[in-house]
């Protein structure tokens, strides 16, 4: 009953969108014993939890001075789009697997078990650890066998955003992935309202299969937190927050992810925070693969503003250059197909106004954008979530791939969101508990 009342309070917690403090203030502070951390800032605001939007947060048992977790690696049926459910390999369920939040000092256990079909072993991207749980097979331990369970124990000493991957090359293209972020034990100057971290991937799947190819270099979907657009969850600030989005990029492309209506700064990488003295205005951050960027700005515009990889590949949904039957494909596809297609597009959506030139088709070039069409269609009604609330009808409409929105709302609409959001995040945490506890 004890254990299951403190998942319910970890949950809450994350909930709340506080990292605990006062609790985490009474824990031994093994940084703190050593001399190493500065004492807190008098006024500190405490640090908001990290949300990461579709993936769930990993919850996690107290065992004395040790907080120990539970991944399993597995594979999952991961729906990157309503009526596009892939076969990837992930963590608990998801991919990419849920976030795990520590704080800088403290003592971590995490029990990864091997439920693929292969070995495996689990590397924790720019943790300073111990070699012997640095996860890197061969040389660090041997790999988990399927079926296995290696127990990895270390002191975190960082702050910042880091992740969790496979150490097994073609794996990491299936989606084993997570992030891993530490808070810091001073609390980040400027404090932020808003904290998020998306993790970019891509995988290459041919138009009717699941499975992606992991040989392929050619990815035609990309997903932000496991979601390809229109599917992923907008990001709600209230217009004045102050806001944070941490990017980790783990795939084979480096993604220039760039915010419409707002400048940014970048205030770390995968190395922790960087000093105030570096920062630099910008609107496009270049994530490179195996790279983690943190960038904070001030929400100072009203509006439903895109933040999206600028990679024109990367705006797709399953590009593919093959043609079948039944299959809507962009590629080597005649003026009159391409112009078919537009009109099939315009059917699928009820409307029927024509939106190409009447004399496209003598156009050199045309058609361009008729190859960017929503080869799964997804109807709007199917993105309803309360994150979409209020979006104008037709907001899907022309996003694909990696892009999502962020929503700077008025005080008034963000606390409508906000309100019919709740019933939701809680019975995610619930599962998210129910299945720690049921796991040996
Ligand atoms: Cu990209």
């Amino acid at each position: 009953m004890e254990s299951r009342r403190s998942f319910l309070k970890a949950a809450v917690t994350m909930g709340a969108g506080i990292w605990a403090s006062a609790k985490a203030s009474a824990e031994p502070n093994p940084s703190r014993a050593a001399g190493g951390a500065q004492p807190k800032r008098a006024g500190a605001k405490a640090s908001p939890s990290v949300e990461s939007p579709d993936v769930p947060q990993l919850a996690w048992r107290r065992d004395g001075n040790v907080k120990e977790f539970h991944l399993v690696a597995e594979p999952v049926k991961q729906t990157v789009l309503p009526g596009r459910t892939l076969d990837l390999w992930g963590f608990n369920g998801n991919a990419p697997g849920p976030t795990i939040q520590a704080r800088q000092g403290e003592r971590v256990r995490i029990i990864v078990e091997n439920r693929l079909p292969e070995p495996f072993s689990m590397h924790w991207h720019g943790l300073e650890v111990p070699f012997e749980m640095d996860g890197t097979p061969g040389t660090s331990q041997k790999p988990i066998t399927p079926g296995g369970r290696f127990v990895y124990e270390f002191t975190l000493h960082q702050e910042g955003t880091f992740f969790y991957h496979t150490h097994m090359a073609m794996q990491e293209m299936m989606g084993l992935l997570g992030a891993f972020i530490l808070h810091p034990e001073t609390p980040y100057d400027p404090p932020v309202e808003r904290d998020f971290v998306l993790m970019l991937q891509e995988y290459a799947v041919l138009a009717n299969n699941t499975i992606p190819n992991t040989m392929e270099m050619e990815f035609n979907w990309l997903t932000m937190n496991g979601r390809a657009a229109p599917a992923a969850t907008p990001l709600i600030v209230r217009l004045g927050d102050r806001v944070r989005i941490r990017l980790i990029n783990m795939g084979m492309d480096h993604h220039p992810m760039h915010l419409h209506g707002h400048t940014f700064t970048v205030t770390g990488s995968e190395a922790g925070r960087q000093p105030q003295s570096t920062w630099a205005p910008a609107n496009t951050v270049l994530v490179g693969v195996a790279q983690a960027r943190d960038i904070e700005f001030t929400a100072r515009y009203p509006g439903e503003w895109m933040f999206h990889c600028h990679l024109p590949h990367h705006m797709m949904n399953q590009m593919s250059s093959r043609v079948g039957r039944e299959l809507i494909t962009n590629g080597p596809l005649s003026p009159a197909q391409a112009r078919q297609l537009m009109y099939h597009k315009m059917e699928m959506h009820n409307e029927m106004e024509m939106d190409v030139a009447e004399n496209a088709e003598s156009v050199p070039g045309f058609p361009q954008d008729a190859y960017m069409q929503q080869h799964v269609h997804v109807a709007e009604s199917e993105l309803e979530k309360p994150e979409t609330h209020r979006l104008p009808a037709g907001w899907s409409r022309y996003m694909q791939g990696m892009m999502t929105l962020v929503r700077v709302l008025p005080p008034a609409l963000y606390d409508e969101v906000m309100t019919r959001r709740e019933p939701a995040a809680s019975s995610q945490h619930a599962v998210v508990q129910q299945a720690v506890e049921e796991r040996p």
